[in-house]
């Protein structure tokens, strides 16, 4: 199974706004079984194709983790119908700002209308963990990251270190192409 690279901050990508698929067919099922694979593989619980640099809204989750079989959920074009008015906050990661976590408080629940992998119009009705990872998936969809949640401080400094660690490492290939 092919594993797709993940795009991490402060690369510009992540801040692109998806457009909403018109055809589920075969391409995109394979897009979505290799997000499945990738998000499985990095481990993370939740993807934006925009997170393997494709701007479609489309989107991976498992919130199973370990316990017992997985239970993949594929979301295309997915929307918010309603949010709840009672909130939970949940210690968010991001595979695209690795090592980095931060508690943010959320709607507590979620019900979403969107389009799954035969192609079908589905309704969920999303509570705790579940809820909040397909807000945090969502706002990938619209170019919002988790640490726009923060205080500027936070945020500035958090985009600053991902900055220098880009740069670093840019600077490491150079040496390595050279030598
Ligand atoms: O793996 C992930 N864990 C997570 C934990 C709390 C709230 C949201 C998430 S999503 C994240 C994977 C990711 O970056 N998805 O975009
Ligand atoms: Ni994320």
């Amino acid at each position: 199974m092919e594993l797709l690279d993940i795009i991490k901050l402060p690369d510009p990508v992540l801040r692109k706004k998806s457009a909403a698929v018109e055809q589920v067919d075969d391409d995109l099922r394979r897009l979505l079984d290799a997000m499945l694979e990738t998000m499985y593989e990095a481990p993370g619980i939740g993807l934006a194709a925009i997170q393997v640099g494709v701007p479609k809204r489309i989107i991976t989750i498992d919130t199973t983790r370990d316990e017992g079989p997985r239970k993949p959920l594929y979301l295309i074009n997915p929307e918010i119908l309603t949010l709840s008015d009672d909130r939970s906050t949940y210690e968010e990661g991001c595979l695209s700002i690795p090592d980095y976590f931060a508690e943010i408080e959320r709607p507590a629940s979620a019900r979403v209308r969107y389009v799954d992998y035969d192609g079908k119009q589905q309704e969920l009705q999303a509570d705790e963990l579940l809820a909040t990872v397909i807000q945090h998936e969502i706002d990938h969809l619209n170019g919002v990251l988790f640490v726009d949640y923060l205080s500027k401080l936070k945020r500035d400094l958090v985009i600053r270190k991902f900055t220098k660690a880009a740069r670093l490492d840019e600077r490491e290939k150079r040496k390595h192409v050279a030598l």
